[in-house]
């Protein structure tokens, strides 16, 4: 099976388990779990729930049994993006091309769409008793999530990115709040699929290190897509973020020293993944990712 195919494959996984999961739309709450959906479904490339699958089977292990964190770690992410967007917050009114949550619904819809998300994230982790993953491994796992998206991960890294913004910052200061607010879940995707393999302590830190790397990379591309990009990432004009006067990698260190940056990062991801077992499919996205053109 090449790259892409496999790639696909874990997407279908994913994709027909998240409509299983989805709310119920025959209740009273008809309209916030629509916006749920809308958000879920409009096109996100899903690569931290493909993470977290492809982690556990490097491992050998079933991964119906990752399935529910994949889901989890999945919902995390699109709840931040809804609120990622709010007037309040970057005040964005397309996302992957199509109009933001609180365009398409409104604003109070799109807050209480995002919180769905989050606490329904912890109701479908749970989920993972029922894929034969025992109650020890899914509260390290509920650990790991709530840590790295609450105030030491996401919710860190979003606060530290608003006080940035007025008040500026040198190379260092981004580099945290790069790992809080985008490493930090890619760090718990990975890690959840090594606690779905059970693997040992050694390779629960690798993992760890690997998508710290990893996720830095990734940050240092967004930034740098947003000026290279033929759409970029938020599906906003290219630019958009360096005419708003954004922190970032591409305004610090200049658009050639970013992209060296992303290399670096995506180097010592590479160095880490090699000390890992069968991990040719994470080799391949690892390298996607530091070249993607969105
Ligand atoms: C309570 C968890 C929680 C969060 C609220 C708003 C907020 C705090 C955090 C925002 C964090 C954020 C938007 C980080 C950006 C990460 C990033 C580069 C997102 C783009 O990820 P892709 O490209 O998105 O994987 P797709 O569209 O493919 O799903």
């Amino acid at each position: 099976m090449s790259f892409k195919e496999k790639y696909n494959m874990y997407v279908d996984m994913v994709n027909s388990e998240l409509k299983n999961i989805l709310p119920s739309t025959h209740t009273m709450s008809t309209r916030v779990c629509e916006a749920m959906k809308y958000s879920l479904m409009a096109g996100g490339k899903r690569i931290r729930p493909v993470l977290t699958l492809s982690v556990c089977e490097m491992f050998g292990c079933d991964i119906q049994k990752a399935i529910p964190f994949a889901c989890a770690v999945e919902f995390i992410h699109v709840g931040s993006l809804i609120h990622d967007d709010l007037p309040c917050m970057d005040d964005d009114d397309l996302r992957r091309g199509q109009p933001s949550c609180h365009i398409k619904y409104d604003e109070a819809t799109a807050v209480l769409a995002g919180d769905g998300l989050f606490f329904s994230a912890f109701e479908i982790l749970l989920l993972a008793k029922k894929f034969g993953v025992n109650e020890s491994d899914m509260l390290k796992a509920c650990d790991l999530l709530s840590k790295m998206s609450g105030i030491d991960g996401m919710v860190g890294g979003q606060t530290m990115d608003m006080f940035i913004e007025q008040n500026g910052a040198d190379e260092s200061m981004v580099e945290v709040m790069q790992q809080r607010k985008t490493a930090a879940l890619i760090q718990a995707a990975c890690c959840l699929g090594g606690v779905a393999a059970g693997v040992n302590d050694n390779y629960f830190e690798i993992l760890n290190n690997y998508a710290l790397s990893l996720g830095l990379a990734f940050q240092v591309c967004d930034d740098v897509l947003d000026v290279t990009g033929t759409e970029n990432i938020l599906g906003k004009p290219v630019g958009s973020d360096i005419e708003e006067n954004k922190v970032n990698s591409v305004s610090l260190l200049g658009l050639e020293k970013a992209k060296m940056k992303a290399k670096k990062y995506t180097e010592n991801a590479i160095s880490e993944l090699n000390k890992l077992p069968n991990n040719q499919f994470l080799m391949n996205l690892t390298k996607f990712l530091l070249n993607r053109d969105h």
